[in-house]
């Protein structure tokens, strides 16, 4: 038995990349897995492998983060053991367009403030609360290296995960003596649907962005984020920026060919 066998343990954005692989990492310590996203499709394929993996209970619901009151009501209607969440992967998040800040698409913007700001901000405030008051809990925000550095076209985007940033350090401050613990992995380029959805749907532009160089993979990621959350009561693990071997910074990567 590990330490987050029959946890409590929340993904949000789990129909893809990243938040799939928690699902699958988190099924294999024996967790119970409480998987949101709007794909609600997606979630239910899932379910049948994530059992067989190991998961202590499932269960998918459909949820746009953007959307404040779903958020609270999607929450606050969870019965036990759901709703006493052990573990918070804040995950769900995208980029629209890699345009110069001048020329961006007032669209793009809104979707990825709300979705990546204010989404993160909605669940955090409906999820915390209980486990301030169960004097125990983890919130893992995913930034992004994104969140560190800012680079041609990221504007908007990077402005998002900057302040997912600053988001981890105050509720970290804020829930300081609650036994809360506030952590961010902050992943640099990651092969899943990122790409595709940032550049709308077209595959080979997305496809272009990790020639020649071998990226990290959502179990990667996963690896880390459950490392982070298994670890003693007493240890927080603040902040993680992972990195592919051929990455070095935001603009930096080695390419073969
Ligand atoms: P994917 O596109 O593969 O997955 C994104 C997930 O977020 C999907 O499950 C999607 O589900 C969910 N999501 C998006 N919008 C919403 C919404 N409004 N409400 C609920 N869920 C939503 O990308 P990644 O796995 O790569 O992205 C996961 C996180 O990792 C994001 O926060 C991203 O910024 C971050 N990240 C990614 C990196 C990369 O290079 N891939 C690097 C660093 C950070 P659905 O569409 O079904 O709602
Ligand atoms: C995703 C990584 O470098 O595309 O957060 O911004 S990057």
């Amino acid at each position: 038995m590990t330490r987050l066998a029959g946890q409590v343990v929340c993904i949000t954005g789990a129909s893809s990349g990243i938040g799939a692989a928690c699902a699958r990492t988190f099924a294999r310590e024996g967790s119970r897995l409480l998987l949101a996203a709007r794909r609600l499709e997606r979630l239910e394929a899932l379910e049948s492998e994530l059992r067989a993996a190991g998961a202590a209970g499932i269960r998918s619901v459909a949820l746009d983060v953007r959307d404040r009151e779903a958020v609270i009501e999607t929450f606050e209607s969870l019965d036990a053991p759901w709703r006493d969440i052990d573990v918070l992967v804040n995950n769900a998040g995208l980029s629209r367009g890699l345009d110069p800040l001048h020329r961006g698409l007032h669209s793009d913007w809104e979707e990825m403030l709300d979705t990546n700001v204010k989404g993160l901000l909605w669940v955090d405030r409906v999820v915390v609360p209980g486990m301030v008051e169960r004097k125990r809990g983890t919130v893992i925000h995913i930034g992004s290296i994104a969140g560190r550095q800012v680079y041609p076209g990221g504007n908007v985007y990077c402005a998002s995960k900057h302040a997912v940033r600053a988001l981890t350090d105050g509720l970290r401050l804020d829930v300081n003596g609650s036994g809360v613990r506030v952590m961010s992995v902050d992943p640099g380029m990651v092969d899943t649907e990122f790409s595709e959805v940032r550049f709308h749907g077209d595959r080979d532009k997305a496809g272009k962005v990790y020639r020649g160089m071998q990226p990290l993979s959502g179990d990667d990621v996963a690896e880390v984020v459950r490392f982070a959350a298994s670890l003693p009561e007493h240890v927080v693990l603040a902040e993680t920026l992972l990195l592919p071997t051929d990455q070095a910074s935001a603009t930096t990567v080695h390419r073969k060919g």
